[in-house]
């Protein structure tokens, strides 16, 4: 009977307390977002690269814990007139170890991805397109469950050290698979 209590007791309890911290961890991630973008606008000395660059559309492939990796996509929009580069990336929350990928075609003929010399280079005025069998932002030795409707925090580093954070949300995705699973 005790037991039984205890188990009706525990279930709306468990319920109830998961919700409040969903409710708490979307309100604390929104105001970090506009303390972030605040902070990045009055930060950023005029002519750092990070200010020059837009990322719109960003996403991240839904991933298990369990696969260990995913990547991150989107368009790099560069609306300045001097070029960015962009030289590494960062999930803190997620990941210690995340790089920027190319797909290219191997010495035996197959496609195969890998850490992309230089970065990601974006033209004044022009665009660079992160995308599944293309260049991307690797993120491996996943910390924890990417789930679809969640977001992952971004950050940006340029080759003259400012930084651009941003969030972009997990999506499923299930085409072109082999390209992020290819052995590290
Ligand atoms: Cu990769």
């Amino acid at each position: 009977m005790i037991i039984d209590t205890a188990r009706h007791l525990l279930a709306p309890v468990t319920v109830g307390a998961t919700l409040l911290l969903g409710a708490c961890a979307s309100s604390e991630t929104a105001e970090e977002d506009t303390t972030a973008q605040a902070e990045t606008s009055t930060d950023l000395a005029e002519g750092a690269q990070a200010a020059l660059l837009t990322v719109t559309d960003p996403w991240v492939k839904a991933a298990g814990a369990d696969e260990g990796m995913t990547a991150a996509f989107g368009v790099l929009i560069n609306e300045g007139e001097a070029q960015a580069d962009i030289v590494a990336a960062y999930a803190e929350e997620i990941s210690d170890v995340v790089e920027l990928h190319e797909v290219a075609s191997g010495d035996d003929g197959n496609m195969v991805m890998r850490e992309k010399e230089g970065g990601f280079s974006v033209a004044a005025g022009g665009e660079h397109e992160l995308a599944p069998g293309a260049d991307h932002i690797m993120i491996m030795g996943l910390s924890e469950d990417l789930e679809p409707g969640t977001e992952v925090a971004l950050t940006l580093e340029f080759e003259d050290g400012s930084t651009q954070e941003f969030t972009a949300p997990v999506k499923d995705f299930e085409g072109a698979n082999e390209n992020y699973h290819e052995d590290h």
